[in-house]
């Protein structure tokens, strides 16, 4: 097999030259035109595309703040009969960046929705932030920031080991560890990994609570794809959080290498 000689840095290679980029973040929800009137009504998302598959008996909906092309958007899955999900520990929460916190926060009460952390300033720090939560208890982090292109700007994920976890999206999908910041006071360490500016560009915020290394995973969050190729498998990390990735980067010696040193597995998938 041609690719099966394919060295790590060939694999590396292709992360700066295959335009990758946060695709989807693609999660269960129990009642998709509830979500649909909130992230919309709320959080001034667009509904850019939903579609029915009956045959699979399933339905999906996304949403963002622009192009699918262009921007990271959320890929809601509604399985017919199915309305509450566990949403787990390991997922955290959406980052949204909004321009004032405060008025998006009375925007949410008067719409109905929770709000599980006034505005004020992040503990440790001074940026703004608020938390509320979607109608399934997704939570999102509203992030006070000047305008920006991509206002769905984070996917904080909590990880049993900061180092290994890095060097696993370095390798295995090419982000940059863009910032790591520790947090001695509240105990926690964040790195925030991806594939640009964070400014500009969606990230994923990895965080590390000291002594904690273990998380559930629950069933309603699934995973964020990355990389716009026709045919792609599915990755998991240690059985938690799942990546797509394009089966010719799967099929490298390397990739599997890497997937034996990280106890990942693989598993494919018909999108
Ligand atoms: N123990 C926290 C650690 C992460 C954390 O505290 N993150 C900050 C945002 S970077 C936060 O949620 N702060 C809450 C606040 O300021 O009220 C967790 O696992 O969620």
């Amino acid at each position: 097999m041609a690719q099966a000689a394919v060295s790590e840095g060939n694999v590396l290679g292709w992360a700066k030259t295959d335009k990758r980029r946060m695709l989807h973040v693609v999660y269960r929800v129990g009642n998709l035109d509830k979500t649909i009137k909130f992230y919309t009504e709320c959080l001034g998302m667009k509904l850019l595309r939903r579609r029915d598959i009956p045959e699979e008996s399933y339905a999906n909906a996304f949403l963002g703040y622009g192009p699918e092309d262009s921007h990271f958007v959320v890929e809601l899955t509604y399985n017919y009969g199915v309305d509450k999900y566990d949403i787990g520990t390991g997922f955290g929460h959406f980052g949204i960046a909004v321009e004032d916190v405060a008025k998006t926060v009375d925007l949410v009460k008067a719409k109905g929705g929770k709000v599980t952390r006034e505005p004020g300033p992040v503990k440790g720090g001074k940026t703004v932030i608020a938390f509320i939560e979607d109608p399934d208890g997704y939570k999102f982090e509203l992030l006070e920031r000047g305008p920006t292109p991509e206002p769905l700007c984070q996917v904080m994920l909590r990880v049993g080991d900061l180092d290994r976890s890095i060097k696993f999206y370095e390798k295995a999908f090419g982000m940059e560890l863009l910032r790591k910041r520790d947090n001695p006071d509240y105990k926690y360490t964040i790195a925030m990994m991806g594939y640009g500016p964070e400014d500009k560009s969606a990230v994923l915020e990895l965080t590390y609570n000291y002594g904690v290394m273990e998380y559930d995973k629950g069933n309603g969050y699934a995973q964020v794809n990355s990389q716009p190729f026709p045919k792609r498998v599915l990755l998991y990390f240690r059985g938690i959080f799942k990546f797509q990735v394009s089966l010719r980067m799967v099929l490298s010696e390397t990739f599997l290498a890497l997937h034996r040193a990280y106890s990942t597995q693989l598993v494919s998938t018909k999108t």
